[in-house]
Parts: structure tokens; sequence; C-alpha cells
């Protein structure tokens, strides 16, 4: 198969290209360049073969539609792998494989798979072309939905190619459907040859290879020896009434309110004081310290990969207007008239429609064990470009980024952490966020519901040994004059009746303020064995409809159930051995001696 050498002199990529072809034996390679053209020729194509569907162009113009394999509806953490030389360097909380272990299952798979099929080479950029700061991957696919989604979330095409030049360094990404089963799937990280290979899949965080895998995995691993943090978090910007904009990074595990926060609409109360909004990313950060001490961050992509389920124009409008065009949706029900929805959308249930897996759908129909069969997949997503969102900050593109205030962690807990506290120093708010537990959502494929340790979010995400990763915290902390003020927030505490007793969504404001407020040393705090809460009268609650009794359990700190947590904590740091810095251990055993003393 020949590689058309008119696309570039870069000889490295040439060769990889042309090896990877001979293994995947495609009929044709087709480069992706990044033009309006070319994505439409391409759109038709994939509509034409039945990968998309056209959607109704008169009420959702420039819209299409796409449904995933049944078995391929979520990222598959046991199918992803950490392959580095030594188990060790991937830690206990990656699988692992070696290199040429993973090298060797995944060829024969790859074998011959892109027979009678096109591969696309596509150049793209996380982080703005040219901006130092961002790095150059190019992915090999089958998939046009894979094309089609790369061009909304990365800069991808020829200018790439030509900032790459001759010897540029990029991430090799390698991707093939091959049969599309889940028993012939494999998410593969190479982080030493700065390698992903995968195989199998067509769903988003397994396939659209700048995103999880190379944004947070690679890039993890990468800033851990260049001295900076790749983190799966959303970033807000905050404008008060002086114009003043403050910006927070956030991290909460996968379908825990990121998105949702990232585009917040202010209640009407706070909206008057002047509070605006404004949305840089929602769901990765890279952080470096800059030369001023501050902590600066960039979203590295163009794009929202986002959660439709529970989305509607009352719980986030602005994701609402964000996808009314250009947006490519998957897994969702398809109505009669070639417009979608999914459950708690917007407008009346339908009255029929196509479900996500293709069979007819009428509301209350259900499955033989008598459960209610959704006509939305619950992972269902959309994919639309950051600068539709009517809250985009005028700095999406700014190479520079902006400087981080505020880091908040986050967890989808039915008790024990407290709607809000603050940590009492950046060693204390690095424990803070190794600790983190959450829900397991229908983000990743298992148990839905279980509580599960997800420290800072990036269980699924770290490249490498989270020991190593929590040291780099502590560590990279101490170069920054500036520190952020670190945080953690729970919407999802439930009462009795396993109702969430926080309003949550746009209300999630009252409390960034208290967080802003707390920043600029505006407002003062009750002290806790876990940490500075909020006084009841701290939090603007005006328009809400909520007791004060409510808002006491919101803010309660339970001693007792955060002594049997430090059980629980103890025994997930035992998993790291001597690896864990101890500054964890003795932040650990000062947090039970305050719960036992107060
Ligand atoms: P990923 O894209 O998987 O990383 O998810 P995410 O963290 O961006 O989560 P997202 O904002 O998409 O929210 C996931 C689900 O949680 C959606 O169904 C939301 O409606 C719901 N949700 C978001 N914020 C809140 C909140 O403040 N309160 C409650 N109760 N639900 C929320
Ligand atoms: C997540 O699961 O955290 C996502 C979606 O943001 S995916 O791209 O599939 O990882
Ligand atoms: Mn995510």
């Amino acid at each position: 198969m020949a590689v058309d050498n008119q696309k570039t002199n870069h000889k490295e990529l040439l060769k990889w290209i042309f090896d990877m072809a001979k293994m995947c034996n495609p009929d044709k390679i087709v480069w992706i360049d990044g033009s309006e053209k070319q994505k439409e020729q391409l759109k038709k194509e994939a509509i034409q073969t039945g990968e998309l569907i056209e959607l109704n162009q008169e009420k959702l113009p420039g819209c299409v539609y796409h449904r995933t394999a049944l078995n391929d509806v979520a990222r598959t953490e046991h199918l992803t792998f950490i392959c580095t030389d030594k188990k060790e360097e991937a830690g206990p909380n990656n699988n692992w494989m070696s290199p040429e272990e993973a090298y060797k299952k995944a060829s024969d798979i790859f074998k011959d798979s892109m027979q009678g099929r096109t591969m696309y080479v596509i150049p793209f950029s996380m982080g703005p072309v040219e901006s130092e700061f961002s790095k150059t991957g190019i992915e090999l696919t089958d998939s046009i939905y894979v094309v089609l989604n790369m061009l909304i979330m990365a800069e991808v095409g020829d200018k790439v190619l030509k900032f790459l030049g001759n010897d540029g360094r990029f991430t090799q990404c390698l991707h093939g459907k091959a049969e599309l089963d889940i028993n012939k799937r494999l998410i593969l990280h190479f982080p030493q040859d700065n390698a992903i290979w995968s195989v199998g899949s067509g769903y988003g965080g397994n396939v659209l290879l700048g995103k999880k895998c190379l944004s947070l995995r690679i890039a993890s691993y990468m800033g851990r020896f260049e001295g900076w943090f790749a983190e799966h978090m959303l970033i807000i910007g905050v404008e008060d009434s002086s114009q003043k904009t403050t910006y927070i990074a956030a991290a909460f595990p996968s379908a825990c309110g990121k998105t949702n926060l990232a585009m917040l609409i202010p209640p009407q109360s706070l909206a008057k004081k002047g509070y605006k909004i404004w949305t840089v990313g929602d769901d990765i950060a890279w952080m470096r310290v800059k030369e001023d001490g501050s902590l600066w961050a960039i979203n590295p992509e163009t794009g929202f990969f986002g959660v439709l389920p529970g989305t509607n124009s009352k719980t986030n409008y602005n994701a609402m207007q964000t996808i009314k065009k250009n947006t490519i949706y998957t897994n969702v029900l398809l109505k009669d008239d070639k417009t979608v929805w999914w459950e708690d959308g917007d407008g009346p249930v339908p009255e029929s429609g196509t479900d996500w897996t293709g069979k007819p759908w009428k509301p209350g129909l259900k499955d033989e064990n008598g459960k209610i069969i959704n006509g939305a997949n619950p992972n269902s997503r959309f994919t639309a470009p950051i600068k539709q969102c009517p809250s985009a900050s005028p700095l999406i593109d700014d190479p520079e980024g902006v400087p981080i205030s505020a880091i908040v962690f986050g967890g989808r807990r039915a008790s024990l952490a407290p709607l809000v506290y603050q940590s009492f120093d950046w060693q204390h708010g690095v424990f803070t966020g190794s600790i983190m537990a959450s829900e397991i959502t229908a983000a990743q494929y298992g148990a839905q519901g279980k509580v599960r340790r997800d420290p800072m979010a990036m269980l699924p995400f770290c490249g490498y040994n989270m020991a190593e990763y929590f040291k780099h915290w502590l560590q990279t902390g101490k170069n920054i004059k500036n520190q952020p003020k670190i945080f953690h927030v729970n919407w999802f505490r439930t009462d009795k009746q396993g109702k969430f007793i926080w309003p949550g969504f746009s209300d999630n404001l009252r409390v960034l303020e208290w967080i802003i407020d707390r920043c600029n040393e505006k407002v003062g705090a009750v002290e806790t064995p876990i940490g500075y809460i909020p006084s009841q009268a701290d939090i603007d609650l005006d328009g809400l409809d909520i007791n004060s009794s409510d808002i006491d359990e919101l803010l309660k700190v339970n001693n007792d159930e955060w002594l049997g947590e430090t059980e629980s904590i103890k025994e997930f740091y035992s998993q790291f051995g001597d690896d864990l810095p101890q500054e964890l251990n003795s932040e650990l055993e000062k947090l039970v001696k305050r719960l036992k003393d107060s």
C-alpha cells in the first residue's frame, strides 16, 4: 500500500503509516485535510452506508445520528491497559500488560482488519496549533464517525501537518473497529513509546484517541516528567459585578456534573448581583506553573462530548443551545420526524420512535423482566463545537490559558461528604483529592451505583503509578507561589427517601460564590475535622425553596461516619505500599486525631 508522500516529508511519520497499513491492509489511505468540503463528502458517504443517519435538516441543521454496537456504549476500563516495561510503573491503579504481549495481541486483531475499508489519517493538535503547550497526534482509523468527531474535538488537518514539519514529535494513535467484538477489544497505551493502540470498539472515550487516551493517560505521564498537570477537570470563569473573572478548575468523575457546572446559568438572585459564567472547558485541563508564580490552565479540546440524559433547557440551557446545529448525536431516541429525544430531555415524551438499539419504541415499553426500556442509552452523548456554546469564554483559543484561583474536587455521594468544604492548605488539599470517592455511573462499563475511590477523578485516566502521581501533586505545589485554594463539593447527598437534597445545576453557583469569596478572603468559615465549611448565613439562599434543616443536613460532618471512612481510606492507601508519599499517611493520621478529639 503506497502512502501519499506529497503530504509531508516527515520520514518517521510516513514509515509508521506504511507499517500500520501493511498490518491492517486497508483498500486505500485518505489524509484528513480539515476542509469543509472533505468533511461534507465523508458525511455523505457515511449516510449512504448507514454508519450515520441524517437528521431533520430544518430543525437540526448539520446534525447527524449514530448508533454504536449494543455492547459498545461506554468506556471499558477492564480492557484498558498501560503497557510499560515494568508493572510497578503502571501501579496498582492500572491494568498492565508488557509492551511485547500487548503489541502481539493487538496485532493479531488488527491484522487485515481494514480489508475492504479505508484508513483515514487524522493529524490533530490538542491545544491551539503552535502553542508551546500543545501536543500533536496522528490518529489512523477506519471509522468515518471517528473522523467527524475528531474534527469537532480537536484542531485537525493540514495546518497540524505543517506545524509538525519534517521531524516534529507526535503521538502515534492507531484505531480500528475490527469486528466491534468486546472479546477482541483492547485499549492500549505505551507511554514510553508515545503510542496508543485501540481496537474492537467504536465508542467515544475508547476511540477518540486525542481525548482520554492522549490528553489524560499519555499526557499525565508526560506531565510528570515535564513538570505539569493533565487533569480530568472542567475550567470555568466566574465574572463578578466588578468585571473581575475568577477561574476555577474542578475534577468530578465521569457523569458527575462537569459539563453542567462548566456552562451553568446563574440563578436569578445571583444574576442580579452581576455574576456571569464563562466556559473554558468541560472535561480536561492541562495546567502548568508560569513565571508569575500562578497555575495556568488550558482546555486542550475544541468540542464537548457530553451526556444527554438529564440535559434539558432547565438543567442546562447553554448545552441545549450548543447542540442545535452541527452536532453528532450518539445512542439517543430517534423520533419519527428525524429529530432526537432522551430521558429527561425537553418537550413531551414522544409517542413513538426508534430506540438507541434500533427497535420501535413507545413510552412505558417494558422488557421481559418488566423493566422499563429507555429510548436513549443512559450514556448517550452529543459531540458539538465549544464555539457554539453561548457561554464560551473569549479565551478558549488563548495559548496561555487562564490563571486558576481554586481547585475543586467532587464526587457523587449519597451520604458522608458535605455540600462543600475547604482544605487547610495545599498538602491537605492533595490528601482531600486523593481520598475522593464516587458512585459508578453509566459512563463506564461495570457495577452502577457502587461507591469506589477515584482520586482526583483520575482513577481510570492516570497513565502511571498513582503513588507517583500524588508525589507529583505535592512536589509541583511547592513551585506555585500563588497556590490555588483546594475545595471539595458534593451535589448528590440524598434524604431518607433517596431524593437529592441540594437542587444542584444553576444553584451550584451559590457554592462557587462562597469558594470565590474564600479565595479573595471576603468570607469566614467554620473549622471542622475535615476542613472549613461555610456557616449557613454565608451561602446565598435567596430565592431557593429549601429549609434550614436541610442545609444543616447538607453541611453536616458526622465524626463517626468519617472515622469509618478513614478505615476504608487506609485500606485503599495500603495497595500502594511504601510508594505512598508519607505526607498523605500523615494527613490521614491527623484527620483521625481531629475526628477523635472533637
Ligand atoms: P463526563 O462527560 O462523563 O466526564 O461527565 P460530566 O462530569 O461532564 O457530567 P455531566 O455534567 O454530563 O452530568 C452527568 C449527569 O449528572 C447528567 O445526567 C446531569 O443531568 C447530572 N447532573 C449534573 N449536575 C448535577 C447537579 O448539580 N445535581 C444533580 N442532581 N444532577 C446533576
Ligand atoms: C468520561 O467518561 O469521563 C467522558 C466520556 O468524558 S468518554 O470520552 O467516553 O471518556
Ligand atoms: Mn469525562
